[in-house]
């Protein structure tokens, strides 16, 4: 008997409830920080981006416009440059007209909507440059498949925006050993980090006065709601953001502001008062446990570039 086929939605919307539920089973609440990116999601980010108490965007905008010529000089002639997360694509813009004749340009994102529209903006900014997006994880082969449309040439992972800082130092780990997987010898790596610094400053970045950060953070049970029919009362959760010192983090979480239960999907999920969903993490580095990190994965951190505040750096390192 055939079987019932099902559209790419079921099958997404499936894998987010079993992720959902799996998480918000577990002792310590969570839920996957992808999830915060839908359309909405990925809006809100962008807003976080502009505020003033978040000043990673800044500062890694600074250090791009005031070191361009050094990474395109580092990067060469005829590169390929891959962005996953690329979101809005707009930090390699400035990046892709000063590099010397680059190949083309790859970018990879979970969310179609902001992904095509940028790549209708890019090829009438950047015409002559050969794009492809790609739609879907980008720790997932089957993202980078696309690459081999293109010729031979050396490929620069371009990974800006602090995204690698998403992730625990092991995942941190995988994932650049994934990356240097998917290159070859000579190949590069362009990527923002970060850097550890003063508990109120990185506080009030990841709990802005404005609080963008809050709603951005609320919007994955917006879209729990929304798409595994539950009924999450957001006024009975509160965003909090902390530096945890020893993990080198910040953790974003929702706290429950009382024992109360949630229906997801006719599942029932306790909350007890005080207790929390864990849904993101921002692990900072220091440029030396960069570098140990790079290393580990088989990366040659060859060099950075810092603010003058030192808040921020981004490293080019070579497989
Ligand atoms: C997109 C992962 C780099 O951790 O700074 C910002 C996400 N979350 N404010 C970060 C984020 C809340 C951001 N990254």
């Amino acid at each position: 008997m055939a079987l019932p086929s099902q559209s790419e939605e079921q099958i997404q919307d499936r894998e987010f409830l079993r992720d959902v539920l799996e998480g918000l089973g577990r002792r310590q609440k969570a839920l996957p920080c992808k999830y915060l990116y839908d359309e909405t999601g990925s809006r809100l980010f962008e807003r976080i981006c502009e505020l003033d108490d978040y000043y990673l965007t800044r500062a890694e905008a600074d250090i791009f416009s005031k070191y361009l010529t050094d990474m395109a000089r580092r990067i060469g002639p005829a590169a390929l440059i891959v962005e996953p997360g690329a979101g809005n694509c707009k930090k390699v813009q400035q990046l892709l007209r000063q590099l010397d004749s680059p190949t083309g340009y790859y970018p990879i994102d979970i969310s179609p909507e902001i992904l095509m529209a940028a790549q209708g903006r890019m090829a009438a900014q950047l015409p002559g440059l050969t794009i492809r997006a790609a739609v879907g994880d980008f720790s997932d082969p089957e993202a980078w498949t696309g690459l081999m449309d293109f010729p031979a040439c050396k490929k620069v992972v371009f990974f800006p925006g602090s995204t690698i800082g998403n992730f625990s130092p092991q995942h941190a780990e995988d994932l650049l050993a994934f990356f240097k997987s998917m290159l070859q010898p000579g190949d590069g790596l362009l990527i923002g980090t970060d850097l550890v610094k003063d508990a109120v400053v990185l506080e009030r970045a990841y709990a802005d006065s404005e609080h963008v950060t809050a709603a951005f953070n609320k919007n994955i049970l917006v879209r729990i709601n929304n798409e595994l029919n539950a009924d999450f009362d957001l006024a009975l959760f509160a965003h909090r953001a902390f530096y945890h010192p020893l993990r080198q983090r910040v953790e974003m979480h929702l706290v429950s502001l009382k024992t109360h239960s949630v229906h997801i999907a006719g599942t029932r999920v306790y909350f007890e008062e005080g207790e929390t969903i864990h849904t993101e993490n921002s692990h900072k580095y220091s440029v030396a446990g960069f570098n140990c990190l790079l290393g580990k994965t088989g990366f040659t951190p060859v060099c950075h570039w810092s603010d003058i505040q030192r808040r921020y750096a981004v490293h080019y390192a070579q497989v």
